[in-house]
């Protein structure tokens, strides 16, 4: 099912949005900008906007963050590209609530865990993708509660999962798959990050695909997001369409 038609049967607004950027885009790429200050994530943001379809931060791990926000909000609505903050919430609801008046004036989406149940999920509203699995080596996310996770966005429609795109997706098609842990070059670093090829992400189900070292530390970042760019939506549309 191609994105167009999955932006129709998606329930979750955010995700109809998403699918429907992706499809006029043509792009599966989202960057996670872990650069170490503001001027530097929206420097980037500038510079290959125009080949994302999603903006991943970590609005806690960016110096003077607060001050970009106005712009990566403007940048996202001239390039056409959606800001996931990654901010993993895993507190009892009313305070992941209130932890997200921080985020959600200028943020599209933020991912969540599952671990505290169906309460925190619900309390973070719609826009939520939900951590079911992920790509650090000794993760405790096992098949059963990749399971669960699922269960309880589906539950909610919830925008989508970051799955590990190493193994293979089972999710309705009105969800968005996120996945990190890709690199053409690396298969990992010295904490536990593993790595898979878009090729293998795009084959095991995943929609969008987060890059982050494999762009920001290469030499020509504007060069390689084109690269990871094009080979994943070929490989969609070769393998999936
Ligand atoms: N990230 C992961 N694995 C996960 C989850 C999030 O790597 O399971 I959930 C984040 C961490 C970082 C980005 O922001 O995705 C991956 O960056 P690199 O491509 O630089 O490893």
């Amino acid at each position: 099912m191609g994105y167009a038609e999955r932006s129709s049967i998606a329930r979750n607004k955010a995700a109809r949005r998403l699918f429907r950027l992706m499809e006029g885009k043509q792009t599966s790429l989202a960057l996670a900008a872990d650069l170490v200050s503001g001027r530097e994530v929206a420097k980037i943001a500038g510079k290959i906007g125009n080949d994302i379809c999603v903006l991943k931060t970590h609005c806690d791990a960016v110096s003077r963050f607060g001050q970009i926000t106005g712009e990566l909000k403007d940048l996202g609505k001239d390039l056409g590209f959606m800001i996931l903050e990654d901010r993993k919430f895993a507190d009892i609801g009313e305070i992941s609530r209130r932890q997200l008046r921080f985020i959600n004036s200028w943020a599209d989406f933020v991912t969540a865990h599952a671990i505290a149940g169906k309460g925190t999920i619900e309390a973070l509203g719609k826009n939520v993708v939900i951590v079911a699995e992920m790509t650090q080596s000794g993760s405790l996310t096992n098949a059963g509660y990749r399971k669960r996770a699922i269960q309880i966005g589906e539950s909610l429609d919830s925008t989508g999962f970051v799955l590990n795109p190493a193994n293979k997706t089972h999710v309705n098609q009105k969800f968005v798959v996120f996945s990190p842990g890709i690199n053409f070059s690396s298969r990992g670093d010295s904490y536990g990050q593993t790595y898979v090829s878009p090729v293998t992400a795009i084959k095991n189900g995943t929609d969008v695909i987060i890059v982050g070292r494999g762009i920001y530390a290469a030499k020509n970042p504007a060069k390689k997001s084109k690269e990871y760019r094009k080979i994943s939506w070929s490989a969609l549309e070769k393998l999936r369409f």
